[in-house]
């Protein structure tokens, strides 16, 4: 690739991101760095994730000189590689399946029952389309967000201030370490064997299908997420946890209603498990799991193991060649402005732990390129509303049950299904993409729950299990934060038939001086 800004179109940077990811020493760096700009770089980005692209083209946009340099041949990073990504396509294929299993030989769905689906061609799919959001990413950072950056190189720190890359020295007033993180490793003999996978090795070299039973190893996000995958294909998933498996979900209830729509799918669930080893076969390959329980030692045959143990940041190069301090989870510290204990160098992203989300490294990336530009910055990533996927999306923000009882004596709880005994028989919540479930299985079409302070009339939780509640998650929690109430709340416009109820429910109790729950 010539150096400077040759324009490369959306297709023919595809193209090219293809031929570097199967040949990457032939293809060797892309670069794309101005000559005719003498201007000393105002922040190398090592790292063009999340993290550094954001605050990259934040950076810019202020008017100031980024570089970008990544080892990968695109820009975007993980979310797009093997992680949001896949994880959001395989999430989608749950919920398709599970719909799919469950009217199965009834209106327009086709028979499947002992009908296993495949995970390689999902994940064939996925690596066949993943080119198209990294051409994106270059072509919109190149030509319209006007970033400089060098692809498909390495980055080495030299010092605070200068890195060498593709053989080239670069200087900066600034550094900001955006390398990410990784899956953290199984600590169980066997852990190497061919057939146990990452969220990062399932999309790089799953080979062949997984027989019918997968062992996934975890509780959080990523075991969650991939093993309701597992399940809806058709095969026989055994989650073993060392805790409690959905556990970042704030409020019990939600919790439970999740579970029961796994254990109902068919997984099985075991808390308290610690896995021993993974045992081989002949040829290297995984065999059988081997776990301590409760209920004492379980075996389980299988050829394909998945765990998911949270991940680990990157941040080894940055110790060797600076002696920037981490904390206990190997994560960079950093404070308000994003500075490490180093002068003049920054992280963001994965690289400064957790939450480990995409809001977290975008907005880093941007706080850091602000304080670098002259800005004075407080980035400290509070109430964020978060999610997951089971076969559901599982959306949540502010306080559970349990805690907001804990913290205010007046509680008001508004939910649906109404809490009586038959309530699970009732098609509601119901929106869009549970309407079958709410007229014919109604168990399956939801849960809600908005949690107030009777007192200042205030939301203090929101909690949903269904389908395409997570957008609106994002907005109403900036309005909690200021202060929302129910009166507030109940007078918003509605566009009814919507997932969550809130403001519905929230119109029907306003009125109430004293609020009482339902
Ligand atoms: P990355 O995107 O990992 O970028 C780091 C970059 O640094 C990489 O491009 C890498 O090539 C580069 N690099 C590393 N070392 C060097 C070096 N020496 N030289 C040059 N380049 C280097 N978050 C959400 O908000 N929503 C989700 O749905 C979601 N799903 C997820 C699913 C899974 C399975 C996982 C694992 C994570 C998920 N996340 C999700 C989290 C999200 O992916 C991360 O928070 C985000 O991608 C972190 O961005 P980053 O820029 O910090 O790191
Ligand atoms: C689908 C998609 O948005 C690609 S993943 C985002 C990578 S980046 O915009 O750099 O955060």
């Amino acid at each position: 690739m010539p150096t400077g800004p040759s324009f490369l179109s959306i297709s023919q940077w595809g193209e090219l991101i293809e031929e570097a990811l199967a040949h990457p020493q032939a293809v060797g760096p892309i670069r794309n760095i101005r000559d005719d700009d003498a201007r000393v770089f105002d922040a190398i980005f090592i790292g063009g994730g999340a993290a550094g692209r954001f605050g990259a083209a934040y950076m810019r946009a202020m008017g100031g000189r980024p570089l970008i340099v990544d080892c990968w041949p695109f820009l975007g990073g993980s979310c797009p590689h093997n992680a949001c990504v896949p994880h959001h396509l395989f999430s989608d294929c749950a919920a398709e399946l599970m719909l799919a299993r469950t009217f199965a030989g009834e209106l327009w769905f086709p028979e499947l029952k002992g009908k296993i689906t495949s995970i390689k061609e999902v994940v064939d799919l996925f690596r066949k389309g993943r080119t198209g959001p990294h051409a994106v990413m270059n072509y919109q950072s190149k030509e319209q967000l006007d970033i400089e950056f060098l692809l498909n190189a390495p980055a080495r720190i030299v010092d605070a201030k200068t890195v060498e890359a593709a053989g080239e020295i670069f200087s900066a007033r600034a550094l900001v370490l955006a390398c990410g993180a990784e899956a953290a490793p199984l600590d169980a003999p066997g852990a190497h064997l061919a057939g146990v996978h990452t969220y990062e090795s399932i999309v790089e070299t799953l080979g062949r299908d997984p027989g019918p039973t997968i062992v996934v190893i975890g509780g959080g996000k990523t075991a969650i997420e991939y093993g309701c995958f597992f399940n809806a294909t058709g095969r026989r998933v055994v989650m073993l946890v060392r805790h409690r498996p959905l556990e970042l979900i704030p409020d019990a209830e939600t919790r439970a209603y999740g579970l029961d729509r796994m254990r109902e799918q068919g997984i099985e669930i075991i808390e308290g498990a610690t896995v021993v080893e993974i045992a081989g076969d002949a040829s290297g390959r995984v065999a059988g799991v081997i776990a301590e329980t409760a209920a004492g030692r379980l075996e389980v045959a299988t050829d394909f193991v998945f765990h998911a143990l949270g991940e680990r940041p990157r941040s080894h190069m940055a110790v060797e060649a600076l002696g920037v301090d981490l904390d206990a989870k190997g994560a960079v510290i950093v404070d308000d402005s994003l500075r490490t204990s180093v002068p003049g160098v920054y992280a963001v992203g994965d690289l400064i732990g957790a939450p480990m989300e995409m809001f977290k490294a975008r907005k880093s990336g941007a706080y850091a390129a602000r304080a670098i530009m002259g800005e004075t910055v407080s980035y400290r990533p509070s109430d964020w509303p978060d999610f997951l996927h089971t076969h559901y999306e599982v959306s949540w923000l502010g306080l559970g049950e349990d805690a907001a009882r804990a913290r205010y004596r007046n509680v008001v709880v508004l939910k649906l299904p109404p809490d009586t005994p038959d309530g699970l028989n009732v098609g509601l919540p119901a929106g869009d993409r549970t309407m079958l479930y709410a007229m014919a299985r109604p168990h399956m079409s939801g849960f809600q729950k908005l949690i107030l302070d009777g007192d200042t009339r205030r939301v203090i939780g929101a909690h949903h299990i269904g389908y395409g509640a997570k957008d609106a998650f994002q907005y109403l929690n900036a309005l909690v934060k200021r202060g929302l109430t129910i009166d507030e709340l109940g007078d918003l416009d509605e566009l009814f038939l919507n997932p969550t109820y809130f403001i519905q429910l929230a119109r029907l109790r306003a009125g109430q001086t004293s609020l009482t729950s339902m």
